[in-house]
């Protein structure tokens, strides 16, 4: 079926065409079930602004999201102001069937110049959101649209490519991100109901680490900290529960859209069976206690409800969930306070959803050395990739077609969530262990480990690499790879 093949326009009462009406009926299902406000945003502005699917260049576009002022009472009396689209955080949740062609107009109605990562995508360098690959930075009081074919399938989502360098209200430590669903062509899924949660991380300041005691190596500059944290709009124990009901079989998409945390997340007396990482179905479907994001990952996990009660899904860190990490998991009928138990040692590891089968050996390897610069305290880390930092590493060079097998040597004592544009790739060794077939666009790379990933150069264009720590990212780590 062409895309759009029917056109409609809410204005004049005719019927939305049938995958998106589908579409809108789960987000009003679940909304009813009132497990997850963040599909309340789920389309924006109602339907009022799902509009025009029509055909052509001039066609209107499917979705429109503007950044702008935001703001959202994750508790009583706690009000956290910032930048996000439609005046909220999480910005809506957008539902496209893969292989549609979407346009997504953007307006900045902000004071600072913006733009709109589309993370996950397989999609023109111009739109893909990233100035160093030659997308345009939004003006204020500008609108510009986005406009791709949505593949490939998957959970994906959407967030700021500005740099925030030391503005911690910009970029991913504002509200300026959300999910985008890529459905897939036939949906095989088998679950009841589905649950979008989306980590963050809010209220950061700058910190020396010699104060902390704890984390990175003491001869780190300044590292962010935050004092609340949510998942989708509400801290812990604010704002509606997740309502399930026994028997159901429910699946769980996590975001982790935190500027610079990784996150360990649990649901005590439930088990996740893992069914994609950032998007991707896993070769090897795994059933554990905990699940571990790095900032931009996401997990598809499926759970069975089998367990009655009031539990808390949330960071196995207390300290975490004191600042709001969580979310309490209510069965219908339940009563008494939600409960929290420590879950057994975690397993978590990226080579237990792969094959232990070695993958096609690349046409090329490239070696990229990453390295820290130590700010000292008070100061700045500054990175390095093959001994230089952004502007100033070397262009990564492609022939559109060859397969090449990008090798990370972490030379330093801080993960890093490599994170590559408009491509996805293979994980093809991770510290010592040969791995195929999972494919993601993010792996965390442990502190002075090599991991390895293969990518197909598929599709000119510029195409950024970068460490996904807003920090890391916005002082030197970052690269670019050039098609010849
Ligand atoms: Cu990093």
């Amino acid at each position: 079926m062409p895309p759009f093949a029917s056109c409609f326009r809410s204005a004049a009462g005719a019927q939305p065409d049938p995958l998106r009406r589908a579409a809108l009926e789960a987000a009003g299902a679940t909304l009813l079930a009132g497990s997850v406000r963040l599909l309340s945003a789920g389309v924006p502005g109602g339907l009022g602004a799902v509009l025009a699917a029509c055909a052509g260049p001039s066609r209107a576009p499917d979705f429109r999201l503007r950044i702008g002022a935001a703001s959202g009472e994750i508790a009583p009396g706690r009000e956290i102001r910032t930048t996000g689209f439609d005046g909220r955080f999480p910005g809506p949740v957008l539902r496209v069937r893969e292989g549609e062609e979407v346009r997504i107009a953007v307006t900045n109605a902000s004071a600072q110049p913006d733009l709109v990562h589309w993370h996950g995508l397989a999609i023109p360098s111009r739109m893909d959101g990233a100035m160093e690959e030659g997308s345009p930075m939004i003006m204020p009081g500008e609108t510009f649209t986005y406009a791709f074919t949505a593949r490939p399938a998957g959970t994906r989502w959407y967030h700021s490519h500005a740099m925030a360098g030391r503005d911690l209200t910009r970029a991913l430590y504002s509200g300026l991100y959300g999910m985008l669903i890529v459905e897939p062509k036939s949906d095989p899924g088998r679950y009841d109901r589905e649950v979008l949660l989306a980590v963050h991380h809010w209220e950061p300041s700058f910190v020396s680490m010699q104060d902390l005691r704890r984390g990175p190596p003491p001869d780190n500059g300044l590292e962010v900290a935050y004092r609340s944290a949510t998942l989708n709009d509400r801290a812990l124990g604010h704002g509606d529960p997740v309502r399930v009901r026994a028997g159901e079989r429910v699946l769980f998409r996590f975001l982790n859209a935190s500027a610079t945390d990784d996150v360990m997340l649990a649901l005590p007396r439930h088990r996740f069976e893992v069914v994609a990482l950032d998007g991707n179905p896993v070769p090897v479907r795994r059933v554990l206690d905990t699940l571990m994001l790095a900032p931009g990952e996401r997990i598809d996990a499926l759970v069975e409800m089998n367990m009655p009660g009031k539990w808390i899904l949330g960071s196995v860190k207390a300290d975490e969930r004191a600042i709001g990490l969580g979310v309490v998991v209510e069965y219908a009928g339940a009563a008494g306070s939600p409960r929290w138990e420590e879950p057994a040692a975690p397993e978590w590891d990226y080579p237990g959803f792969a094959l232990r089968t070695a993958a096609t050996a690349p046409e090329e390897r490239i070696e990229l050395r990453i390295e820290k610069i130590p700010g000292g305290r008070g100061g700045f880390n500054r990175w390095t990739v093959n001994g230089k930092s952004w502007p100033d590493t070397e262009r990564i060079r492609v022939k559109a077609g060859r397969r090449y097998r990008l090798a990370f040597r972490n030379d330093s004592g801080d993960m890093h969530p490599m994170h590559l544009h408009r491509h996805s790739f293979e994980l093809a060794r991770f510290a010592g262990q040969a791995t195929s077939g999972l494919v993601k666009d993010v792996v965390n790379v442990p502190r002075r480990q090599t991991v390895e990933v293969d990518f197909t150069a598929d599709n000119p264009g510029p195409s950024l690499l970068h460490c996904h720590m807003q920090e890391h990212q916005d002082f030197g780590f970052m690269s670019l790879i050039e098609y010849a």
